[in-house]
């Protein structure tokens, strides 16, 4: 299974953080709003793997199992096949109780990283998700964000911030985006399909040629669109990684 999806474009999303974080939970909120013919995809995946859709494009995200402090080495050996979907995925989003006091709310947070570091996830993009803020008053939700620049506040039990979260994961995956115009001639229609589920929105103008669409690619699926690519479409590769 996590072969069949490192082969396909659509931008996985790890729910990682210690346990009692809210993980379970964030996983339904994101997903609850996904489409019928969205689970029908992905029915055979892992039952902890569920899809949603935002801004015209399709997210999978995988909840994992809770992260302790001062985890066994054999238990971490133990779970190597589940905290190996935390390694496959293109982004990790660390959930936080933010409602647990700061003091061990920092020892968790290590905690997690440590783990993810141990298995080799310590590179990833990470976002971090503060969790419960509706178990916060109005001057501890003010001091959660402070010169955190990668997190956002959530509750995943009323909803609040869930959308902005969903901008957040939109945007990390944004900036591994290519803009492309292609022309793809009608007799390869799937491929015109298959464009549709990993570029998301995209412009299509018919003309006698085929159908000319300007999308923006995932930079690792260019080659399998490349013989479409229409001449001096391409942008210049130079700064994208200075984008940040
Ligand atoms: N008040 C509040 N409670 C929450 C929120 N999110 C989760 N919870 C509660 O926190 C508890 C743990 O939530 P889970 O989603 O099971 O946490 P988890 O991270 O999946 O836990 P493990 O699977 O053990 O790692 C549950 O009782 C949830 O109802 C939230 O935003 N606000
Ligand atoms: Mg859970």
């Amino acid at each position: 299974m996590r072969a069949q999806r490192a082969g396909s474009a659509i931008p996985s999303v790890a729910l990682a953080g210690y346990t009692n974080a809210g993980k379970s939970t964030l996983l339904n909120a994101l997903t609850d709003a996904a489409v019928g013919v969205g689970e029908r995809l992905f029915h055979t995946l892992d039952p902890t793997t569920r899809a949603y859709e935002h801004g015209g494009r399709r997210y999978l995200v995988t909840d994992t199992v809770g992260f302790i402090r001062k985890l066994p080495h054999q238990l971490v050996e133990a779970f190597k096949a589940t905290l190996e979907e935390t390694v496959q995925a293109d982004l990790v989003v660390h959930v936080v109780d933010a409602s647990e006091p700061e003091a061990g709310r920092v020892e968790s947070m290590a905690a997690v990283d440590s783990v993810l570091e141990e298995i080799g996830a310590g590179d990833k993009p990470r976002l971090v998700a503060y969790n419960k803020i509706d178990l916060l008053d109005a001057d501890q939700r003010r001091d959660l964000l402070v010169g955190e620049a990668d997190a956002v506040a959530i509750s995943a039990e009323t909803g609040e911030g869930i959308e902005g979260l969903r901008d957040r994961i939109e945007a990390a995956f944004a900036e591994t985006l290519r803009p492309v115009e292609l022309l793809v001639p009608y007799a390869e229609g799937s491929r015109l399909s298959e464009l549709h589920d990993v570029a998301g929105d995209l412009e299509r103008e018919d003309t006698p040629d085929g159908v000319l669409v300007k999308a923006r690619l995932p930079a690792g699926l260019m080659h399998r669109w490349e013989r479409f690519e229409v001449n001096g479409a391409r942008p210049a590769q130079s700064s994208d990684d200075d984008a940040a």
